[in-house]
């Protein structure tokens, strides 16, 4: 099902890969990782990567380049396929564009798309797309997906880790996968991100049907010089692996007001929730956007009330 990937990016002597805002090991693997590949298997063409960067630079920088060059090229958008949540907006200039993801979303815009939510991490879908397409893997390629693989999977902890999943990070260790590199550079922790840690496992609230949540002010980031994204994204899952507790959300306010919603579910989807509130993403790891905390106090109470009706 996979044949029409490697007529579209020989059609193309230029190639440019986008993922994601704010991106995590995933969005960042996937789009490094496939730049690689491609690199390495059609060494005639160009390959850039760009977007917004952060802590997972280590895996490797993104390309400043001009906007004529999506003149003729092709975009490939990876592990996102919404519009406002990809990183730099140029895609859309491009004369095609490829979208492979995992999550439970459709496209918004108009482009071929491969998305496949059985898998834990959109690594794991992009290296069973070229495995089957028999493209060659390097030390690089093979790092920066596993670290894909490894950091959307929870190190192979979250529900939908899979025998695939297995078989996919034993190919990518085949191929030279460094897999201590990557944690070396994964859980060294800086003491300011512990503190917040710390912060977060001491303040957190749980609601009547236990729903635990946090409401996190702009102060937080502040008080901790961490950015949003590591208060909202990063520390949901301090409240996690809690018993009877098999939901938790984190609320954390942006400099411009916004409120950024990080839902997590042990059991049931969620999803639906994130949805009716503007969002999307997997069944039991979603989020949204929201106005105001007011508005994240609805949020809590609907998710207390889902909560409240699947006890058993
Ligand atoms: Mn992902």
């Amino acid at each position: 099902m996979f044949d029409q990937i490697k007529p579209l990016i020989d059609q193309y002597d230029r190639i440019i890969i986008h993922r994601h805002t704010n991106p995590d090991g995933d969005a960042y693997g996937s789009q490094l990782g496939l730049k690689r590949l491609l690199e390495l298997n059609h060494p005639d063409k160009e390959v850039y990567a760009v977007g917004d960067v952060n802590n997972f630079r280590f895996l490797g920088e993104m390309d400043d380049i001009p906007d004529a060059y999506y003149e003729g090229a092709l975009a490939i958008v990876v592990d996102v396929c919404v519009t406002r949540l990809i990183s730099d907006d140029r895609y859309l200039r491009a004369d095609q564009v490829l979208v492979i993801d995992h999550h439970l979303n459709q496209p918004d815009f108009d482009c071929i798309a491969i998305i496949e939510s059985n898998h834990i991490a959109c690594a794991e879908l992009i290296v069973s797309v070229f495995m089957e397409q028999n493209y060659a893997f390097d030390e690089i390629a093979a790092t920066r997906f596993l670290t894909g693989l490894v950091t959307d999977s929870g190190r192979f902890l979250y529900p939908f880790t899979t025998s695939r999943s297995f078989e996919i990070a034993a190919y990518l260790l085949q191929q030279g996968g460094r897999l201590q590199w990557i944690y070396d550079n994964l859980y060294t922790e800086d003491l300011n991100f512990k503190k917040l840690r710390g912060y977060f496992i001491n303040n957190f609230k749980v609601t009547p049907h236990n729903v635990a949540y946090m409401m996190n002010d702009k102060h937080v980031k502040e008080a901790f010089d961490v950015t949003t994204f590591i208060v909202s994204r990063a520390m949901v899952n301090q409240m996690s692996g809690l018993r009877d507790i098999h939901i938790w959300a984190n609320f954390t306010e942006d400099d411009n007001g916004e409120i950024l919603v990080e839902l997590r579910s042990a059991k049931e989807s969620i999803v639906h929730l994130a949805r009716k509130y503007g969002g999307g993403g997997h069944a039991l790891a979603c989020g949204c956007t929201l106005y105001s905390f007011d508005e994240a106090k609805q949020l809590l109470q609907e998710l207390d009330d889902f909560a409240k009706g699947s006890t058993t």
